[in-house]
């Protein structure tokens, strides 16, 4: 099965939304593989903000990382990296459909309560970034069978 990353950004936690953020996630039926509270450094938002280094909004948006721990986790399921993605909602929260976690939960471009890997490659890449191996844990929920038919598994 699939697994990606979700980071809860300092804004989720500042704003006490843990719970609300983590139901979600539960509540579809994904399956928590590894979560941690960890204080980000620069250097490993430089990595995992590569992608935006030419922006003038890069360093802004590293320090924002930085306010306060975050919570990284691992959600696994069928598809789970589309399927995170599309629960995240734009990055623009202001255009993010109600619906999704950005859409309903906040009003900013940076400010937008999570992360979520956008591909199979970052997923990998990003979850070895934020994770040791043994931090990572298999096992299957006992109602799997509820939650998918066989022949999706
Ligand atoms: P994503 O988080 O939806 O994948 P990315 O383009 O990978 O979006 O950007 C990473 C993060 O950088 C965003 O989630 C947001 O916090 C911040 N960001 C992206 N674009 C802007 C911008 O134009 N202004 C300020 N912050 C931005
Ligand atoms: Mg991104």
């Amino acid at each position: 099965m699939e697994k990606t990353l979700v980071i809860l950004k300092p804004g989720t936690i500042q704003r006490g939304m843990i719970g609300k953020v983590i139901s979600r996630f539960e509540e579809k039926g994904l399956q928590l593989a590894g979560m941690k509270m960890v204080w980000l450094t620069d250097e490993l938002l430089s990595e995992h903000y590569g992608h935006l280094k030419e922006k003038p909004f890069f360093q802004q948006v590293k320090d924002s990382m930085r306010v306060c721990p975050v919570i990284v986790c691992c959600w696994e399921g069928v598809e789970a990296i589309q399927v995170v993605r599309s629960m995240a909602g734009t990055t623009n929260s202001r255009n993010a459909a109600p619906g999704t976690i950005r859409g309903d939960y906040s009003m900013s471009v940076q400010e937008n309560i999570i992360h979520t890997s956008d591909s199979p490659e970052t997923a990998e890449s990003e979850l070895k970034r934020f994770f040791d191996e043994k931090e990572i844990y298999d096992y299957s929920l006992k109602n799997r069978s509820s939650i998918y038919a066989e022949d999706e598994l």
